[in-house]
C-alpha cells in the first residue's frame, strides 16, 4: 500500500450541557461561521474538516450531540468508536460546568480512557463568569485532561482545541505503529498464530528467496493496538 493511500481519519465527539456552544464551535472550527441565535441540536449533528497537524493530514469528523438531557438516550450510542472528545462547558453556566465529570463518564463508558480536551466557551462574556479559573484548572487535573479557553463568538482559542486533541491522536497513532512493527518482526520470524497472519508465499526467484507475508490485522490486535485510525483507499 502507497504512503498516499493511506488517510488519518479521527472520529471527535463533543458533549457538554445545552446551550454550551458545542455546535457553535463545530460551524466555526468547519464553516468558519457564527450565528447568535439558539437552535438546540435534535439528536446528533455532522460535521468534518481536514487539517495538517504535525506534518499529517488528518481529516476530523465531528459529531456534535444535544445537550438538553431530553435526547440523553439517543446520543450516547454515537459516542462509540470516537477517538477523541471535547468535553465543553460555559463559563457563564455553573450547572454546565457542574455537569462535566457526569459527561466525561458517559463518553467513557462507551469508548474507555480516549484523548480528551476540557473546554470553558464564551470567555468573552467576563462579567458573567460563574467558574473560579483555579477550580477550572483543579477540574482539568482530576480527570487528567488539558484545560483550553475558547469564545467561538471571537473565534479565539477554536483551532487549538482540535489541534491538541489531533495531535494527541497522533502520538498515539505513532507508539501504536512502532508497537506493531515490533509485533511484525517477532512474527516474521516464525509466524505461529492464523489469526494474525493470514497468508504466507514463499516465492523462490533467480537464487533469493522473496518472502511475502501478508498481515491481516485481527480484530483483537485492532482493539489491542486502538488502531482503526487509519482507511484504506482503494
Ligand atoms: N457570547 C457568546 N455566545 C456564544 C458563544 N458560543 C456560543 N454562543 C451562543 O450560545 C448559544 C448556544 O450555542 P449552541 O452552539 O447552539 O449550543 P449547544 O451547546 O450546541 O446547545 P445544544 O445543541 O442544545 O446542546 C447560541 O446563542 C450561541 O450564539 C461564545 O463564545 N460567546
Ligand atoms: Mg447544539
Amino acid at each position: 500500500m502507497r504512503e498516499e493511500e493511506l488517510e488519518i481519519s479521527l472520529k471527535v465527539v463533543i458533549v457538554g450541557n445545552g446551550a454550551v456552544g458545542k455546535s457553535s464551535m463545530i460551524q466555526r472550527f468547519c464553516k468558519g461561521t457564527y450565528t447568535r441565535d439558539y437552535k438546540k441540536t435534535i439528536g446528533v449533528d455532522f460535521l468534518e474538516r481536514e487539517i495538517e497537524v504535525d506534518g499529517e493530514d488528518v481529516r476530523l469528523m465531528l459529531w456534535d450531540t444535544a445537550g438538553q438531557e431530553e435526547f440523553d438516550a439517543i446520543t450516547a450510542a454515537y459516542y462509540r468508536g470516537a477517538h477523541a472528545c471535547v468535553l465543553a462547558y460555559s463559563a457563564t453556566d455553573r450547572d454546565s460546568f457542574d455537569a462535566i465529570p457526569s459527561w466525561k463518564l458517559k463518553v467513557e463508558n462507551e469508548c474507555g480512557e480516549i484523548p480528551t480536551v476540557l473546554v470553558q466557551n464564551k470567555i468573552d462574556l467576563v462579567d458573567q463568569c460563574q467558574i473560579d479559573p483555579n477550580e477550572a484548572e483543579r477540574l482539568g487535573r482530576a480527570l487528567g485532561c488539558k484545560l483550553l479557553r475558547t469564545s467561538v463568538k471571537e473565534d479565539v482559542g477554536v483551532m487549538s482545541v482540535f489541534r491538541h486533541l489531533a495531535s494527541r491522536c497522533l502520538i498515539e497513532i505513532r507508539r501504536c505503529e512502532d508497537d506493531f512493527q515490533d509485533d511484525l518482526r517477532l512474527y516474521s520470524s516464525g509466524p505461529r498464530s492464523p489469526s494474525v497472519i493470514s497468508e504466507c508465499i514463499l516465492t523462490h526467484a533467480t537464487n533469493m528467496y522473496i518472502q511475502i507475508i501478508i498481515i491481516q490485522i485481527s480484530s483483537d490486535i485492532q482493539r489491542k493496538y486502538k488502531c482503526p485510525y487509519i482507511t484504506r483507499h482503494e
